[in-house]
């Protein structure tokens, strides 16, 4: 076999896609693309307003986005359908679907809702955050599943269900019935046992949860099934006689379905020695292990040891990312002011400098009044409190940067290695201004690109799952490395002093 298309359904926290892509031993390239928001809705919810994923519209999109890719197959001639692969499907983690009978039981959650907060209480006290680290490597997150599988079992929520399906894993059974969970996304849940690679009995054992609650697990690269006769005539619509039938030949394949795991797959460099930045709704900044890092500094640092493709651990620690430029940019919206995010930047651009606050207090989790909450933290920080948009924005991206610098330094010094070059992938990538501040505050060369690194790092394994390309993480990553543009920053004079 030498070139196949592969498509890859990538749902990100502030936006998804579909994305087809040809891939041959020496080349990658990307496709038509579907894009869609991600808007989340906050409804009351008796006693609060709750904040949920609205995974029914997510999923049409995702049927609408898989029946583009289907037709631009068909009018690509050749084999038409028939040179279709597989799909993959991965999304941001830690949030489920309760399900009841096979059926979706109540509307998703997000991981920002208030509710975790009991679950953290709850789960702390039955097992200490220690002994949660010893077996499963995670930081804390307060919304890992775990707590919110604590906060929904306390709140009545998980009585009369049988199974929690993460995101990925809903959309995979509600395109081919079958039911597994990820491995790298099961990683997040706080329930997956580090040293095993199995669900832990122990913990859920601990914590009052039904084994029955998880799925069996399955790793990137196997076959989770056939799409369904009633997924295949609603994908068929519109694209003719025999369409439906030719569909039933292509498999959904699991992925990296962590959309983090994805992403770094698709870092353009087969260097150990460098750090990574899968910069979207979130900054996940960190390294790449063969095992991971369990002592007591790496936990009371925060950093996490997440189950990679391949079996490799991502030690990072999650950084508040581009939410809080794009939380800011929602305020001013519905303020009427004008704030596009080129133009905001290139004015920040031209600012000389910005206040530096902590980017990862929680306070910034929650939706909400995002400059308010920033002017609180630079007034606590005693920096000057920014007076327009273009300065907010300056001011996050400078305690972003310095954000990174911080924690790469800590994932160097816990793990005991040596950083060379930083790579930024992902939405955020575009960022030349962040990348160039955190060039010059780390002192290290920093490559941007590929934007899509997740949608890529989905492709890459479903195209090694099916025999077109061959060979290790490195060997994928030098094929993404000769296949994408990347934009290289050197550092300047740092632009504060370290
Ligand atoms: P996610 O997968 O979490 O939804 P993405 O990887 O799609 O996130 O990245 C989205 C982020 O990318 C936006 O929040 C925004 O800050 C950033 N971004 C998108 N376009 C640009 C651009 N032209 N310039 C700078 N940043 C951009
Ligand atoms: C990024 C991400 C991150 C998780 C968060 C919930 O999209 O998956 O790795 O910590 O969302």
């Amino acid at each position: 076999m030498t070139d196949s298309t592969v498509i890859a359904v990538d749902l990100g926290a502030t936006s998804g896609r579909v994305i087809s892509a040809t891939v041959s031993p020496n080349r990658l390239q990307l496709g038509l693309t579907s894009r869609f928001p991600n808007n989340p809705v906050t409804v009351w919810a008796g006693q609060a307003p709750a904040m949920h994923w609205n995974l029914l519209e997510l999923y049409r999109e995702v049927v609408d986005g898989l029946r583009v890719a289907f037709r631009e197959a068909q009018r690509a001639g050749g084999s038409g359908l028939g040179s279709i692969a597989s799909l993959g499907v991965d999304s941001w983690a830690v949030d489920y679907g309760r399900m009841r009978g096979g059926a979706l039981a109540g509307i998703p959650y997000h991981y920002r809702d208030a509710r975790t907060a009991a679950g953290v209480e709850a789960v702390h006290g039955a097992i200490s955050p220690a002994e949660l680290y010893a077996v499963n490597g995670l930081q804390f997150l307060p919304f890992n599943t775990v707590y919110q599988l604590a906060a929904d079992r306390d709140a009545g929520l998980l009585d009369g269900i049988d199974e929690a399906l993460l995101v990925p894993d809903l959309i995979n059974y509600w395109l081919t019935g079958e039911r597994r969970a990820e491995r790298t996304n099961a990683s997040t849940t706080g329930l997956l046992d580090i040293g095993t690679g199995r669900w832990s009995d122990a913990l859920l054992t601990r914590l009052r949860l039904p084994a029955s609650l998880l799925p069996p697990l399955i790793a990137p690269g196997e076959t989770v099934g056939s799409l369904l006769p009633s997924v295949r005539d609603e994908l068929a619509l519109g694209l003719g006689a025999g369409a439906a039938s030719a569909l039933s030949t292509v498999p959904v394949v699991s992925v990296g379905s962590h959309d983090t795991a994805s992403a770094v797959v698709a870092v353009p460099s087969t260097d150990r020695n460098i750090a990574y930045i899968s910069s979207g709704t979130w900054s996940l900044v960190g390294l790449e292990l063969d095992s991971p890092v369990l002592t007591e500094a790496s936990r009371a640092a925060n950093f996490t040891n997440e189950g990679g493709v391949d079996g490799r651990i991502r030690f990072l620690r999650n950084v508040m990312g581009m939410w809080l430029i794009s939380e800011c940019l929602r305020e001013w919206e519905k303020a009427g002011v004008s704030a596009d995010l080129p133009t905001l930047l290139a004015q920040a651009e031209a600012l000389p400098g910005g206040s530096v606050f902590d980017p990862d207090h929680p306070d910034l989790l929650p939706a909400g009044p995002m400059t308010e909450r920033i002017a609180a933290r630079c007034a606590e920080a005693g920096q000057r409190i920014p007076s327009n948009p273009a300065e907010y924005v300056r001011s996050i991206v400078e305690s972003l940067a310095e954000a990174y610098h911080s924690t790469i330094q800590q994932a160097a010094s816990l793990s005991g290695t040596s950083v060379e070059a930083i790579h930024v992938v992902g939405g955020g990538s575009q960022n030349a201004l962040l990348c160039q501040l955190t060039a010059d505050r780390t002192g290290l060369p920093v490559i941007a690109g590929p934007v899509e690194a997740t949608a890529i790092g989905n492709v890459l394994v479903q195209a090694r799952a099916a025999g077109v390309i061959s060979g290790d993480l490195e060997s994928l990553r030098a094929l993404v490395a000769a296949s994408v543009p990347l934009t290289r920053y050197t550092p300047r004079r740092p632009s504060h002093p370290r």
